[in-house]
Protein backbone atom coordinates (compact mmCIF):
# COMPACT_ATOMS: atom_id res chain seq x y z
CA UNK A 1 0.00 0.00 0.00
CA UNK A 2 1.28 3.37 -0.79
CA UNK A 3 1.53 5.88 1.81
CA UNK A 4 0.12 9.17 1.96
CA UNK A 5 0.87 12.36 3.96
CA UNK A 6 -1.70 14.38 3.37
CA UNK A 7 -5.52 12.65 2.62
CA UNK A 8 -8.88 14.58 1.86
CA UNK A 9 -12.17 13.07 1.88
CA UNK A 10 -16.06 14.20 2.20
CA UNK A 11 -18.82 12.78 4.18
CA UNK A 12 -22.28 13.57 4.18
CA UNK A 13 -25.10 13.93 6.93
CA UNK A 14 -27.35 10.97 7.99
CA UNK A 15 -30.97 11.93 9.47
CA UNK A 16 -32.38 9.22 11.25
CA UNK A 17 -35.74 8.29 10.81
CA UNK A 18 -35.50 5.79 14.19
CA UNK A 19 -33.52 8.03 16.26
CA UNK A 20 -30.28 6.53 18.40
CA UNK A 21 -30.84 8.09 22.02
CA UNK A 22 -29.48 6.57 25.07
CA UNK A 23 -25.93 5.06 25.48
CA UNK A 24 -25.16 1.70 27.32
CA UNK A 25 -21.38 2.50 27.05
CA UNK A 26 -20.09 6.62 26.98
CA UNK A 27 -16.51 5.46 26.08
CA UNK A 28 -16.49 2.83 23.83
CA UNK A 29 -20.07 5.01 22.35
CA UNK A 30 -22.20 1.45 22.47
CA UNK A 31 -25.83 2.62 21.73
CA UNK A 32 -29.13 0.98 23.88
CA UNK A 33 -31.02 0.29 20.43
CA UNK A 34 -30.51 0.26 16.76
CA UNK A 35 -31.16 3.13 14.82
CA UNK A 36 -32.00 3.61 10.85
CA UNK A 37 -30.98 6.51 8.79
CA UNK A 38 -30.67 8.27 5.08
CA UNK A 39 -27.79 9.54 4.57
CA UNK A 40 -28.11 13.18 2.51
CA UNK A 41 -27.36 14.83 -0.66
CA UNK A 42 -26.64 17.82 0.74
CA UNK A 43 -24.18 19.46 3.67
CA UNK A 44 -21.41 17.70 2.85
CA UNK A 45 -18.03 17.75 5.62
CA UNK A 46 -14.46 17.56 3.80
CA UNK A 47 -11.94 16.81 5.51
CA UNK A 48 -7.95 16.76 5.02
CA UNK A 49 -5.91 15.07 7.58
CA UNK A 50 -1.60 16.02 6.86
CA UNK A 51 0.65 14.03 8.81
CA UNK A 52 3.32 16.28 10.45
CA UNK A 53 6.02 13.86 11.54
CA UNK A 54 8.20 16.42 13.77
CA UNK A 55 5.65 17.92 15.47
CA UNK A 56 4.41 17.11 18.77
CA UNK A 57 0.96 18.11 18.87
CA UNK A 58 -2.30 17.57 16.72
CA UNK A 59 -3.29 20.68 15.08
CA UNK A 60 -6.98 21.09 14.25
CA UNK A 61 -9.10 24.19 11.86
CA UNK A 62 -12.42 24.06 11.80
CA UNK A 63 -13.99 26.07 9.04
CA UNK A 64 -10.72 27.78 8.88
CA UNK A 65 -10.29 28.75 12.82
CA UNK A 66 -8.59 26.88 15.70
CA UNK A 67 -10.89 24.44 17.35
CA UNK A 68 -12.23 24.94 20.63
CA UNK A 69 -10.36 22.85 23.66
CA UNK A 70 -13.35 20.68 23.60
CA UNK A 71 -12.98 20.04 20.19
CA UNK A 72 -9.61 19.32 20.27
CA UNK A 73 -9.65 17.00 22.76
CA UNK A 74 -12.48 14.87 20.88
CA UNK A 75 -10.76 15.10 17.60
CA UNK A 76 -6.58 14.47 19.26
CA UNK A 77 -8.17 11.30 21.12
CA UNK A 78 -9.95 9.70 18.16
CA UNK A 79 -6.44 10.11 16.49
CA UNK A 80 -4.45 8.70 19.40
CA UNK A 81 -7.07 5.69 19.06
CA UNK A 82 -6.24 5.42 15.26
CA UNK A 83 -2.57 5.75 16.66
CA UNK A 84 -2.39 3.03 18.76
CA UNK A 85 -3.81 0.34 16.58
CA UNK A 86 -1.30 1.52 14.00
CA UNK A 87 1.62 1.81 15.98
CA UNK A 88 2.26 5.29 14.13
CA UNK A 89 3.18 8.19 16.47
CA UNK A 90 3.33 10.98 13.36
CA UNK A 91 1.00 14.02 15.13
CA UNK A 92 -1.58 15.51 12.22
CA UNK A 93 -2.95 18.68 10.57
CA UNK A 94 -6.82 18.36 10.96
CA UNK A 95 -8.47 20.44 8.54
CA UNK A 96 -11.82 20.48 8.21
CA UNK A 97 -14.72 22.57 6.22
CA UNK A 98 -18.68 22.04 6.79
CA UNK A 99 -21.06 23.68 4.81
CA UNK A 100 -23.57 23.99 7.62
CA UNK A 101 -23.28 25.30 10.84
CA UNK A 102 -21.90 23.44 13.45
CA UNK A 103 -23.46 22.03 16.64
CA UNK A 104 -26.96 23.61 15.34
CA UNK A 105 -28.86 19.95 15.31
CA UNK A 106 -27.35 18.88 11.39
CA UNK A 107 -25.98 16.55 11.83
CA UNK A 108 -22.44 18.33 11.68
CA UNK A 109 -20.58 15.96 13.88
CA UNK A 110 -21.96 13.11 12.20
CA UNK A 111 -20.91 13.91 8.47
CA UNK A 112 -17.30 15.77 10.32
CA UNK A 113 -16.27 12.23 12.38
CA UNK A 114 -17.28 9.98 8.91
CA UNK A 115 -15.07 12.04 6.96
CA UNK A 116 -12.07 12.45 9.58
CA UNK A 117 -12.50 8.44 9.88
CA UNK A 118 -12.19 7.78 6.51
CA UNK A 119 -9.43 10.39 5.78
CA UNK A 120 -7.31 9.32 8.99
CA UNK A 121 -7.27 5.84 8.99
CA UNK A 122 -6.23 6.20 4.78
CA UNK A 123 -3.44 8.59 6.52
CA UNK A 124 -2.25 6.17 9.42
CA UNK A 125 -2.49 3.15 6.69
CA UNK A 126 -5.29 1.55 9.69
CA UNK A 127 -6.57 -0.66 6.26
CA UNK A 128 -10.04 -1.23 7.24
CA UNK A 129 -13.07 -1.69 5.18
CA UNK A 130 -16.31 -0.11 5.93
CA UNK A 131 -17.99 -2.00 8.46
CA UNK A 132 -14.48 -1.53 10.49
CA UNK A 133 -14.61 2.06 9.18
CA UNK A 134 -18.09 2.33 10.74
CA UNK A 135 -16.94 0.91 13.83
CA UNK A 136 -14.22 3.66 13.59
CA UNK A 137 -16.23 6.45 13.36
CA UNK A 138 -18.83 5.86 15.53
CA UNK A 139 -15.81 6.18 18.41
CA UNK A 140 -15.60 9.70 17.73
CA UNK A 141 -19.77 10.35 17.45
CA UNK A 142 -21.79 7.57 17.28
CA UNK A 143 -23.94 8.80 14.43
CA UNK A 144 -20.90 9.22 12.09
CA UNK A 145 -20.94 5.38 12.03
CA UNK A 146 -23.99 5.74 9.49
CA UNK A 147 -22.35 8.56 7.23
CA UNK A 148 -20.03 5.98 6.18
CA UNK A 149 -22.18 5.02 4.45
CA UNK A 150 -24.83 5.95 1.07
CA UNK A 151 -28.74 5.67 1.28
CA UNK A 152 -30.47 4.09 4.04
CA UNK A 153 -28.15 2.27 6.94
CA UNK A 154 -29.12 0.65 10.23
CA UNK A 155 -26.50 1.08 12.98
CA UNK A 156 -26.45 -2.41 14.90
CA UNK A 157 -26.51 -1.85 18.95
CA UNK A 158 -24.58 -5.06 19.02
CA UNK A 159 -25.29 -7.43 21.85
CA UNK A 160 -24.82 -6.49 25.45
CA UNK A 161 -22.74 -9.79 26.25
CA UNK A 162 -20.62 -9.81 23.45
CA UNK A 163 -17.38 -10.79 23.85
CA UNK A 164 -15.94 -7.98 22.12
CA UNK A 165 -18.26 -5.06 22.64
CA UNK A 166 -16.96 -3.04 19.98
CA UNK A 167 -16.72 -5.32 16.89
CA UNK A 168 -20.35 -5.80 17.29
CA UNK A 169 -22.14 -2.21 17.24
CA UNK A 170 -21.62 -1.16 13.40
CA UNK A 171 -23.39 0.03 10.59
CA UNK A 172 -24.40 -1.78 7.35
CA UNK A 173 -26.30 -0.12 4.21
CA UNK A 174 -29.70 -1.67 4.14
CA UNK A 175 -29.68 -2.57 -0.48
CA UNK A 176 -32.93 -3.49 -0.10
CA UNK A 177 -34.83 -0.22 -0.29
CA UNK A 178 -36.07 1.59 -3.85
CA UNK A 179 -38.28 4.18 -2.49
CA UNK A 180 -37.86 7.54 -3.81
CA UNK A 181 -37.74 10.04 -0.69
CA UNK A 182 -37.36 13.68 -0.05
CA UNK A 183 -36.39 15.54 3.19
CA UNK A 184 -36.66 19.13 3.60
CA UNK A 185 -34.45 20.66 5.94
CA UNK A 186 -36.35 23.87 7.80
CA UNK A 187 -32.96 26.47 8.74
CA UNK A 188 -34.78 27.83 11.73
CA UNK A 189 -32.03 28.42 13.96
CA UNK A 190 -28.33 27.77 13.34
CA UNK A 191 -26.87 28.96 16.48
CA UNK A 192 -24.87 26.58 18.56
CA UNK A 193 -27.84 24.26 20.35
CA UNK A 194 -28.08 25.20 24.10
CA UNK A 195 -26.82 21.57 25.50
CA UNK A 196 -24.67 19.24 23.57
CA UNK A 197 -26.21 15.61 22.65
CA UNK A 198 -23.95 13.93 24.54
CA UNK A 199 -24.85 15.66 27.86
CA UNK A 200 -28.38 15.44 26.32
CA UNK A 201 -28.45 12.00 26.20
CA UNK A 202 -26.74 10.99 29.02
CA UNK A 203 -28.98 13.48 31.22
CA UNK A 204 -31.96 11.39 29.51
CA UNK A 205 -31.14 7.86 30.53
CA UNK A 206 -29.83 8.81 33.82
CA UNK A 207 -33.23 10.92 34.86
CA UNK A 208 -35.96 10.45 32.58
CA UNK A 209 -39.03 8.38 33.60
CA UNK A 210 -39.62 7.89 29.98
CA UNK A 211 -36.61 5.91 28.67
CA UNK A 212 -37.80 2.30 29.67
CA UNK A 213 -40.76 3.09 27.62
CA UNK A 214 -39.04 4.76 24.42
CA UNK A 215 -36.39 2.18 24.33
CA UNK A 216 -39.00 -0.55 24.03
CA UNK A 217 -40.94 1.76 21.17
CA UNK A 218 -37.61 2.29 19.23
CA UNK A 219 -36.64 -0.88 19.12
CA UNK A 220 -40.28 -2.07 17.31
CA UNK A 221 -39.80 0.92 15.12
CA UNK A 222 -36.41 -0.08 13.78
CA UNK A 223 -38.21 -3.76 12.08
CA UNK A 224 -41.16 -1.58 11.53
CA UNK A 225 -39.43 1.05 9.34
CA UNK A 226 -37.28 -1.26 7.70
CA UNK A 227 -40.10 -3.26 6.21
CA UNK A 228 -42.14 -0.07 5.38
CA UNK A 229 -38.93 1.37 3.58
CA UNK A 230 -39.08 -2.03 1.31
CA UNK A 231 -42.96 -1.76 0.94
CA UNK A 232 -42.11 1.66 -0.27
CA UNK A 233 -44.49 2.80 1.53
CA UNK A 234 -44.26 7.09 2.53
CA UNK A 235 -47.22 6.95 4.74
CA UNK A 236 -45.97 4.06 7.19
CA UNK A 237 -42.51 5.75 6.91
CA UNK A 238 -43.16 9.09 7.56
CA UNK A 239 -45.68 8.29 10.34
CA UNK A 240 -43.23 5.71 12.17
CA UNK A 241 -40.43 8.60 11.81
CA UNK A 242 -42.61 11.24 12.85
CA UNK A 243 -43.80 9.37 16.28
CA UNK A 244 -40.18 8.54 17.04
CA UNK A 245 -38.95 11.74 16.67
CA UNK A 246 -41.68 13.68 18.54
CA UNK A 247 -41.46 10.25 20.68
CA UNK A 248 -37.35 11.11 21.24
CA UNK A 249 -38.46 15.05 22.16
CA UNK A 250 -40.72 14.46 24.78
CA UNK A 251 -38.70 11.75 26.88
CA UNK A 252 -35.78 14.14 26.98
CA UNK A 253 -38.39 16.95 27.73
CA UNK A 254 -38.98 14.86 30.76
CA UNK A 255 -35.42 14.58 31.86
CA UNK A 256 -34.23 16.45 35.17
CA UNK A 257 -33.44 19.54 33.91
CA UNK A 258 -35.25 19.10 30.95
CA UNK A 259 -33.56 18.83 27.46
CA UNK A 260 -35.78 21.21 25.17
CA UNK A 261 -34.74 21.87 22.12
CA UNK A 262 -37.97 22.83 20.42
CA UNK A 263 -38.55 26.15 20.83
CA UNK A 264 -42.33 28.11 19.47
CA UNK A 265 -41.40 28.51 16.00
CA UNK A 266 -40.75 24.39 16.12
CA UNK A 267 -43.52 23.91 17.48
CA UNK A 268 -45.43 26.18 14.99
CA UNK A 269 -44.05 24.53 11.71
CA UNK A 270 -44.73 21.03 13.46
CA UNK A 271 -48.24 22.29 13.66
CA UNK A 272 -48.02 23.31 10.02
CA UNK A 273 -46.83 19.74 8.65
CA UNK A 274 -50.10 18.07 10.68
CA UNK A 275 -52.06 20.81 8.99
CA UNK A 276 -50.53 20.30 5.34
CA UNK A 277 -51.31 16.39 5.81
CA UNK A 278 -55.03 17.06 7.20
CA UNK A 279 -55.38 18.86 3.99
CA UNK A 280 -54.22 15.86 2.02
CA UNK A 281 -50.40 16.56 1.33
CA UNK A 282 -47.37 13.57 2.04
CA UNK A 283 -46.00 15.06 4.57
CA UNK A 284 -44.35 14.17 7.95
CA UNK A 285 -41.87 15.65 10.41
CA UNK A 286 -38.89 14.46 12.38
CA UNK A 287 -36.28 16.74 14.44
CA UNK A 288 -32.98 15.89 15.91
CA UNK A 289 -31.21 17.22 18.99
CA UNK A 290 -31.84 21.19 17.86
CA UNK A 291 -34.62 23.77 17.22
CA UNK A 292 -34.66 22.58 13.40
CA UNK A 293 -37.71 20.60 11.33
CA UNK A 294 -36.89 18.41 8.62
CA UNK A 295 -39.99 17.01 6.20
CA UNK A 296 -40.53 13.62 4.60
CA UNK A 297 -42.14 14.03 1.42
CA UNK A 298 -42.65 12.58 -2.02
CA UNK A 299 -39.79 14.10 -3.79
CA UNK A 300 -42.16 15.35 -7.14
CA UNK A 301 -43.86 17.45 -4.40
CA UNK A 302 -40.82 18.62 -2.43
CA UNK A 303 -40.20 21.83 -4.22
CA UNK A 304 -44.04 23.03 -4.07
CA UNK A 305 -43.84 21.67 -0.30
CA UNK A 306 -40.54 23.65 0.67
CA UNK A 307 -41.65 26.70 -1.04
CA UNK A 308 -44.53 26.65 1.39
CA UNK A 309 -42.49 25.89 4.73
CA UNK A 310 -40.29 28.70 3.64
CA UNK A 311 -43.26 31.27 3.38
CA UNK A 312 -45.09 29.68 6.60
CA UNK A 313 -41.64 29.67 8.81
CA UNK A 314 -40.14 33.22 6.75
CA UNK A 315 -36.64 30.67 6.94
CA UNK A 316 -34.56 28.73 4.16
CA UNK A 317 -34.93 25.35 3.40
CA UNK A 318 -32.53 22.90 1.65
CA UNK A 319 -34.24 19.82 -0.50
CA UNK A 320 -32.01 16.58 0.10
CA UNK A 321 -32.36 13.17 -1.34
CA UNK A 322 -30.62 10.10 -0.37
CA UNK A 323 -27.24 10.71 -0.56
CA UNK A 324 -23.73 8.91 -0.81
CA UNK A 325 -21.26 7.04 1.01
CA UNK A 326 -18.25 8.52 2.86
CA UNK A 327 -15.36 9.01 -0.20
CA UNK A 328 -11.68 10.03 -0.67
CA UNK A 329 -11.19 12.94 -2.76
CA UNK A 330 -7.88 13.26 -2.88
CA UNK A 331 -4.25 11.91 -1.49
CA UNK A 332 -0.68 12.88 -2.09
CA UNK A 333 2.49 12.19 -0.66
C1 LIG B 1 -29.61 10.36 15.77
N1 LIG B 1 -28.90 12.18 17.30
O1 LIG B 1 -29.98 9.18 15.73
C2 LIG B 1 -29.84 11.13 17.07
C3 LIG B 1 -31.18 11.77 17.09
C4 LIG B 1 -29.53 13.43 17.53
C5 LIG B 1 -30.97 13.12 17.70
O2 LIG B 1 -27.14 10.87 17.11
O3 LIG B 1 -22.63 11.35 21.94
O4 LIG B 1 -23.66 13.46 18.04
O5 LIG B 1 -21.37 11.70 19.80
O6 LIG B 1 -22.66 9.59 20.16
O7 LIG B 1 -24.07 11.02 17.47
C6 LIG B 1 -26.69 12.99 17.91
O8 LIG B 1 -25.80 12.37 18.75
O9 LIG B 1 -23.87 11.76 19.88
C7 LIG B 1 -27.59 11.94 17.42
P1 LIG B 1 -22.56 11.06 20.47
P2 LIG B 1 -24.26 12.14 18.42
O10 LIG B 1 -29.13 10.94 14.79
Amino acid sequence: MKAYTSVTAIAHPNIALVKYWGKRDEHLILPMADSLSMTLNIFPTTTTVHLTPGRTTDRVLIDGTPADDEAHRRITEFLDLIRSRTGRRDRAQVETSNTVPVGAGLASSAAGFAALALAAATAYEADLDATALSRLARRGSGSACRSIFGGFVQWHAGQPDHPDPDRGSYAEQLNDIHLDLALIAVLLATGRKPVSSREAMNRTVTTSPLFTDWLATTRDDVPAMHAALKDADLARVGFIAERNAMGMHATMESATPPVIYRTPASHQLLEHVRAMRRRGEQTWATMDAGPNVKVLCPPAAAPRIAAELAAVSGRPTAIARPGPAAALTSESC
